[in-house]
């Protein structure tokens, strides 16, 4: 036995209860009442804390070429930041180049990734060119490890309709599971050249060119194909509340709908838009209205939604600055992915949900959804991927004790109760009140299969 976590509260998707738990050869050998340790065990006092799954972040974009730059959270960064909010596996999208299978995709980032990532991670493949073979190319991702996609419907690397259809009927027959980036790209572009016209050019112009219902049409659309195709569908960042609304009915009806959010959503309204940093905000989808917040968490307790993840997209401030007089010059997206567990355990502490469905949502549901076998729950052979957690820390978030590169943070001033002590990957301590103690190139593919 190498660890031995005693006397801590064990937190699954289902139950809460008081067990040690010993690990060996990065695995978790045993949980019960009073285990003794072995020589040279290395002995952790639990009494008084949470003993938890670290978390998967099922939506990240580490150095992703975007907006005219890169984001700034390169696999190091972003994965070491992620250690030290408890989160244990990444999800990084890989974006397919033109004429390219999904396989080359993965391995020409995994070139990257491999020899710096500090925890567990594996890919989706954001998908662009199913032209000719390059369609069965997908199925052969399947048999790699790499089940699950991701179709833009915005960008200029979104996909038209044809490719959306024809890459949701190969999910069908090769078992893959497609995630959907839901927004009318047309209406977008409409609204942005109409505002720009006029003049209005500030952040909350963002907003007003993707409102509710430019995100909601296109949920509504793709559910709709994913029905039609009787093909399951997993909707990235849901941001609004009439698509809650189309996935509580597509869930009702019995169609297999996964739905994530991300914790920006859960906390900010499209008023930070007003903000003199609104910019620092902008990502897309945007964050809307109050009663599109509110309609998140009422889904969150109803079980509509499926997964939290972060859409971690960090840009510098003088990156973000280039659009302060025009909008569309201001790099989409929001550093959180070290934020993401302890905002949701906060959450929990404060009463608003329980500790389970944290876990569920942060860790177990990703973990089955997305097919990582060993990830996702504090239990005898699963990887012992834990995270110890004190419910009685306060924390208030300030970006010098963040782990990322980025220079701000969304997050700035965010009060938390509760935060976590210690992080272990595969048995490993990788942070450790307060400090990164892990290593480059620690991290491992996690190969996933969702049939
Ligand atoms: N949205 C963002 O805000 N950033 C990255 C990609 C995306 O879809
Ligand atoms: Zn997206
Ligand atoms: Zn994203």
């Amino acid at each position: 036995m190498d660890l031995l976590i005693k006397g801590g509260t064990v937190v699954t998707d289902s139950h809460i209860f008081k067990a040690d738990v010993a690990v060996e050869n990065g695995k978790i050998t045993m949980l019960g009442q009073n285990i003794s340790p072995a020589d040279n065990t290395n002995v952790i006092d639990a009494s008084g804390k949470m003993v938890l799954p670290g978390a998967i972040d099922a939506h990240t974009h580490l150095a992703m070429p975007f907006g005219g730059t890169i984001s700034s959270d390169d696999y190091f960064a972003g994965t070491r930041a992620a250690a030290c909010g408890g989160t244990t596996t990444v999800f990084d999208f890989v974006l397919q180049d033109f004429g390219e299978t999904m396989v080359d995709a993965v391995k020409r980032r995994d070139a990257l990734c491999a020899p710096n990532a500090a925890v567990d991670y594996s890919y989706h493949v954001a998908v662009k060119d199913v032209s000719g073979d390059l369609i069965d190319s997908i199925e052969d991702a399947v048999k790699f490890g790499v089940p699950s996609f991701k179709v833009f419907m915005v960008y200029d690397f979104g996909v038209t309709d044809g490719v959306f259809y024809k890459v949701l009927k190969k999910a069908k027959e090769c078992g893959a599971l497609i995630g959907v980036h839901a927004e009318n790209n047309e209406l977008v572009n409409m609204l942005t050249e109409q505002y720009l016209s006029e003049g209005k050019t500030s952040a909350w112009y963002h907003y007003m060119s993707r409102p509710e219902f430019v995100e909601a049409e296109a949920d509504m659309r793709a559910i709709q194909w994913a029905k039609a195709l009787d093909t399951p569908l997993y909707i990235v960042h849901l941001a609004n509340k009439d698509g809650v609304a189309a996935v509580t009915k597509a869930k009702d009806e019995g169609y297999t709908i996964y739905a994530e959010t991300c914790p920006q959503y859960l906390e900010f309204t499209c008023d930070v838009y007003k903000r003199e940093d609104g910019r620092n905000f902008v990502c897309s989808p945007p964050m809307k209205g109050e009663a599109s917040r509110i309609a998140l968490w009422d889904a969150i307790n109803r079980g509509d939604i499926d997964t939290i993840a972060t859409d971690h997209c960090p840009f510098q401030s003088y990156e973000k600055d280039w659009g302060k007089d025009d909008f569309t010059k201001i790099p989409n997206g929001c550093a959180g992915i070290e934020n993401m567990y302890p905002y949701m355990l906060s959450a929990a502490n404060e009463g608003n949900i329980t500790f389970e469905k944290a876990v569920e949502l942060c860790s177990a549901n990703p973990a089955k959804i997305f097919g990582c076998k060993d990830k996702g729950a504090i239990a005898v052979g699963k990887d012992a991927d834990i995270v110890i957690y004190n419910p009685k820390t306060e924390f208030t978030i300030t970006n010098d004790k963040m782990h990322s590169d980025c220079d701000h943070t969304i997050w700035e001033g965010k009060k938390l109760f509760g935060y976590p002590e210690k992080t272990y990957s595969r048995g490993k301590l990788v942070f450790d009140n307060g400090d990164f103690v892990g290593e480059k190139g620690w991290g491992k593919f996690v190969k996933c299969s969702i049939k």
